[in-house]
């Protein structure tokens, strides 16, 4: 009663993939559940379209070059407010921004600046159906189908 769930959209950054499982276990801890998930090496045109918003900022460039560097793993979350949950586990941006804060956010430990900031969260429920349907497409194209998701897992 008086919970909204939603699903957002996280994404484990190349510099943190190799933080997985501690992620995932901070996931766990604020009763998110992973309803779909996928490992993939972003090409520089993906990277660039999920990130167009940004396409005449200074630091694009930089921020699409460290999106293709290395695989990401995109999941949708699922849970009481994901969306404003999971942007509070990241914590700011900036993760050296982060590292002064009281509380040790996702960024915080698993980042190092600006740039190589761990993780993604959708900012809105827009964004998110946005970028949910950038990694999980509901048509399916070639290959394994890839709509497989829990229906709630509750
Ligand atoms: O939603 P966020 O990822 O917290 O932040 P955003 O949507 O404003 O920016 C997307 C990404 O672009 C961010 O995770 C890192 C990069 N970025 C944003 N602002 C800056 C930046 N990179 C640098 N180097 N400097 C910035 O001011």
């Amino acid at each position: 009663l008086g919970s909204k769930k939603e699903r957002t959209l996280a994404m484990i950054k190349p510099d943190a993939v190799c933080k997985l499982g501690d992620i995932l276990q901070m996931i766990y801890d604020a009763n998110l559940i992973v309803t779909k998930a996928k490992m993939t090496k972003l090409t520089w045109r993906e990277a660039a379209d999920f990130y167009t918003e940004h396409q005449t900022k200074s630091f694009f460039n930089n921020l699409v070059q460290f999106m293709t560097s290395g695989p990401v793993v995109a999941m949708e979350l699922l849970g009481d407010e994901a969306v404003s949950v999971w942007r509070r586990i990241l914590g700011p941006t900036d993760s050296s921004t982060a590292r002064k804060e009281a509380s040790l956010s996702l960024r915080a430990q698993f980042g190092t600046d600006g740039t190589r900031n761990a993780g993604h969260g959708s900012d809105s429920l827009a964004s998110a159906a946005r970028e949910l349907e950038f990694f999980f497409p509901s048509t399916a194209g070639q290959g394994p189908a890839n709509t497989a998701s829990y229906s709630d897992c509750t």
